[in-house]
């Protein structure tokens, strides 16, 4: 089900930046056809700690990868039978992001041609083999470092900086995955937006920096109450949530037990006991563009503040 695993791999990138150490959690594929050359490889992998898995040629390597997508740097000889090191190459561009795979080329050949034609069909790095083992590791490290700086500059540009939820440019990349799925499966698509009540009060009577924590708060409590949906920060005090489950009554259920939660405990939870509350619209709609839906939840929010706040508008 797509929707979890964009949860999965937003959660993924948030365990790379914390790794360490780093290597026991990089998982490289050797893909050699010569038995003692691949032993050779792999010992140097070991002895570094990296996660090692083998292929004899190019086209056990697709299945290895197939079977372990957390493979993050494939090394690939050349002269391979069944497919030659730079069609492998060329195949593996095909399939993965260059984002999360970094291939390392190598070859005992003396042709000058071949660490062009490694790096012109998708490889980041050429070897010539005999290579020296410092080196080996060295281009190995960078090429892993630049992995990581891809992940964590994805991963900053999708999170909300201040509360650590991911923000409104990651919510709008998913929300129309999410809404194409539920098309497809004939389901409503089911969203609430949530803003905070007579916040520039809170600023004005607690300084701006008591405001701040009270969105940190909230943001907690609201990742807590709603694990398995797509959260975002829409900007400002506006949260917004997508949900994945289908009842419409258990998810309007959540939302108003939600609410009252923060009605009854805000006071406690924020640091400088802040008592607040939150309004929310509810919609459910099927096939919408999600402009639409968004814009009809603002509809019901608006109401929900025009009703006096502090509750939720379905
Ligand atoms: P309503 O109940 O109608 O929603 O009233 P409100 O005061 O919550 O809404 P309004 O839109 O008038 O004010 C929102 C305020 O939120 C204004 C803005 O300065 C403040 N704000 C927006 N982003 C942040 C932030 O990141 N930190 C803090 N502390 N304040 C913020
Ligand atoms: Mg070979
Ligand atoms: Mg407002
Ligand atoms: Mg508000
Ligand atoms: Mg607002």
């Amino acid at each position: 089900y797509i929707t979890k695993e964009n949860k999965q791999a937003y959660h993924y990138l948030k365990k790379q930046l914390t790794r360490l150490p780093r290597n026991e959690m990089v998982k490289v594929l050797v893909v050699e056809d010569s038995r003692h050359a691949r032993l050779y490889i792999c010992s140097l992998l070991y002895r570094h700690k990296y996660q090692v898995l083998e292929a004899k040629d190019g086209v056990e390597a697709l299945e290895v990868l197939q079977q372990h997508p957390d493979i993050s740097v494939i090394i690939a000889d050349n002269e391979m039978p069944r497919m030659k090191g730079d069609e492998l190459c060329a195949e593996i561009r095909r399939l993965y992001s260059n984002e999360d795979k970094v291939i390392i080329g190598v070859s005992g050949s003396d042709s000058p041609h071949l660490s062009a034609r490694f790096l012109k069909s998708g490889a980041n790095d050429y070897l010539r083999k005999p290579f020296n083992p410092e080196e080996f590791y060295c281009r190995l490290s960078l090429n892993v470092d630049m992995l990581d700086q891809i992940a964590t500059i994805r991963l900053q540009a999708n999170t909300d900086y201040l509360t650590k939820l991911p923000n409104r440019r990651y919510f709008f990349e998913h929300a129309k995955k999410y809404q194409r799925i539920r098309t497809v499966n004939n389901q409503a698509s089911q969203v609430a937006m949530i803003d905070i009540d007579h916040f520039k009060h809170i600023n004005d009577n607690y300084g701006h920096d008591a405001g701040d924590d009270v969105l940190v708060a909230l943001a907690q409590a609201f990742d807590k109450f709603f694990p398995e949906q797509l959260l975002a920060r829409l900007g400002g005090e506006e949260f917004v949530v997508y949900f994945n489950d289908n009842s419409e009554q258990e998810n309007t259920k959540q939302l108003e037990l939600f609410r009252k939660y923060i009605e009854l405990n805000s006071a406690s939870f924020t640091t400088h006991n802040i008592p607040f509350t939150v309004s929310a619209g509810f919609v459910s709609m099927q096939e919408p563009k999600i402009d639409e839906l968004l814009k009809e939840a603002d509809n019901k929010l608006y109401e929900a503040k025009e009703l006096g706040r502090n509750r939720v508008i379905l």
